[in-house]
């Protein structure tokens, strides 16, 4: 008896400590949409209904055990299928418990959370398309023309290992997507080649994006603040490195942060038409590689022996330029991991990287190609 007494002592104190180490990290993050706030309400009143059940029938048993044991002359029973038509009432009891937690007989709660994610029908004030890419998100607001892709920038070095890790680390990236506070906003996603999944925790919102299909979801963000997450989908070599960060902001500032996106838009635009010199092109076509291309051709342009080929002394780098365009725009052969780039990369920006590959490293080639040959081979076969 007194071990018993220590036992359960025990399990309380460890229990109490539990408690009392628990801070918000072990939770949900602070829900900043409504569907959150739902979600969370969701898990809490289930786990109070799971852990009441818990341990009730944790109670049953061990009472069970204590009072019918061998040594006080209980014979156990020996029977087999049911005994009597009262068992019926334990197989029907839990399957009571579920209908009214999950499908709401009673107007009750995950019917509802479900429902108001699923309700993407009343009027949104802003349509946001978000695209999966390996591995990048490519953000469109479709009614103002503003389309950019949001990448890693976390240094290389800190995933090596060769630099002590940031704060955000493989939690940052250059373009975050803005969006204004208060409004209601509809995404809808789409992948350009495997399935991904865009998740924020703190707005309780996780939709996979599938190739060829729209899917949609939505968001009402009521605090502004910059809220991060990731791909949560398996989605190849890089799928841990492809973030998303959300900057949320006032309306005003959102409508700021547009007309400076139009304006930027409209000046690579014209940037797209003009032609630059070998070293221009070289420069910004080094910046281009580092982030997109070292994944697998690496540095040095060596690639990776038996998955990536090289680069450099690559007969397609050094070879015809066409085909050079062609395989950075169409990607590789079936089945290999070569993106194509026309869907991720303008034209302006698959003209540099090409220009780098071919005068770089040990590839002299001298070639400078411009956006315009890009622009006519696109969508050629
Ligand atoms: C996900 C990994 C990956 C990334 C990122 C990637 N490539 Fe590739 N690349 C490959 C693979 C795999 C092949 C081989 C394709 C094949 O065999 O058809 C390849 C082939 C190539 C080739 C043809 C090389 C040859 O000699 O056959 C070129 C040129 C090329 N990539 C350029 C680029 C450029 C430019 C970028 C960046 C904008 C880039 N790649 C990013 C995986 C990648
Ligand atoms: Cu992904």
């Amino acid at each position: 008896m007194r071990g018993l007494k220590q036992l359960g002592l025990g399990i309380m104190a460890a229990l109490g400590s539990a408690v009392v180490l628990a801070n918000y990290s072990w939770n949900f993050p602070e829900p900043v949409t409504p569907i959150a706030r739902e979600t969370l309400h969701v898990h809490n009143l289930f786990m109070v209904v799971i852990l009441l059940i818990f341990f009730s029938v944790l109670a049953i048993m061990l009472y069970s055990f204590w009072s019918h044991r061998k040594s006080r002359g209980q014979k156990a029973a020996d029977f087999v299928g049911p005994k009597s038509n009262k068992q019926w009432f334990w197989v029907l009891l839990p399957f009571a418990c579920l209908l009214v937690l999950d499908y709401g007989i009673f107007g009750i709660p995950a019917f509802h959370a479900v429902h108001m994610y699923e309700d993407t029908r009343t009027d949104a004030d802003l349509v946001v398309k978000v695209t999966g890419s390996q591995w990048l998100w490519q953000y469109e607001y479709p009614s103002e023309g503003v389309r950019f892709n949001s990448r890693l920038v976390t240094p290389r070095a800190q995933i090596d290992n060769k630099e002590p890790k940031g704060q955000n680390y493989l939690l940052e990236v250059d373009n975050p997507l803005v969006l204004p506070v208060g409004k209601k906003i509809r995404f809808i996603t789409t992948s350009n080649d495997v399935i991904h999944s865009w998740w924020v925790p703190a707005f309780g919102v996780k939709r996979d994006a599938v190739p060829g299909f729209l899917r949609e979801f939505w968001a009402t963000i009521e605090k502004p603040g910059i809220y991060r997450g990731q791909c949560s989908e398996l989605c190849g070599k890089e799928h841990g490195f492809m973030p998303v960060v959300v900057k949320v902001v006032s309306q005003e500032d959102f409508k700021a942060w547009l007309a400076e996106k139009k304006g930027s838009v409209a000046s690579a635009a014209v940037d797209d038409g003009k032609p630059l010199s070998l070293d221009e092109m070289k420069a910004k076509g080094e910046k281009i590689y580092v982030t997109t291309c070292i994944p697998c051709h690496q540095a040095n342009g060596m690639g990776i022996p038996g998955a990536f080929p090289p680069l450099n002394g690559s007969k397609v780098a050094t070879g015809p330029v066409d085909v050079h365009i062609k395989t950075v725009l169409n990607g590789g052969r079936p089945g290999t991991a070569m993106v194509a780039f026309g869907k991720q990369l303008s034209n302006a920006d698959i003209a540099a990287v090409i220009t780098y590959e071919r005068n770089a490293w040990d590839n002299k080639t001298g070639d400078v190609v411009q956006s315009a040959q890009v622009a006519a081979l696109k969508g050629a076969p």
